[in-house]
């Protein structure tokens, strides 16, 4: 995968809350182009695996319960500088941290239903990307 990529997930809140429109019409009109795209339900095995970097953090089984609780929107994104200008489209992690009107100021609750992931490396935009997709299905 070329590194003008990135992967993002909407995450179960946004779909609860009926957002995912209004998320990936941000997210089009910030100028990311849709490569792969699919709704899916993480299993537990697959999100302990997805978040495995975070399993030593007080807030995995909280993480895992979350993303696994109702379908996601599973993406990879193209654009120049794709992973930065993602992670600077959603906003901070915390959503009472984020910019004014970053995808998380205005769509997540809290820090733990935060509405949107971004990769944060290219290299890792490569990995989950390729955790969702097979080949063929990345355009
Ligand atoms: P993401 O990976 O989802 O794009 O979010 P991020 O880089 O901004 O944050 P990261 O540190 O990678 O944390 C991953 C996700 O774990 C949940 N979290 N909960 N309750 C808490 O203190 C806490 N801290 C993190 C969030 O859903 C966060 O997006
Ligand atoms: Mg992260």
């Amino acid at each position: 995968m070329a590194t003008n990529r990135t992967f993002t997930m909407l995450k179960p809140d946004s779909l609860e809350k009926g957002n995912t429109g209004a998320i990936l019409e941000k997210i089009n009109a910030a100028g990311f182009r849709i490569v792969a795209m699919k709704m899916t339900q993480m299993s537990t095995k697959d999100a302990e695996t997805f978040y495995a970097v975070h399993n030593e953090r007080p807030f995995f089984r909280e993480l895992v319960e979350y993303m696994t609780r109702g379908p996601i929107v599973a993406a990879i994104l193209e654009k120049d500088n794709a992973v930065e200008d993602f992670r600077t489209l959603i906003g901070a992690t915390n959503p009472a941290d984020a910019a004014e009107g970053t995808i998380r100021k205005l769509y997540a609750a809290s820090m733990g239903e935060n509405a949107v992931h971004g990769s944060d490396s290219d290299e890792n935009a490569e990995i989950e990307g390729n955790f969702h997709f097979s080949g063929r299905e990345q355009f």
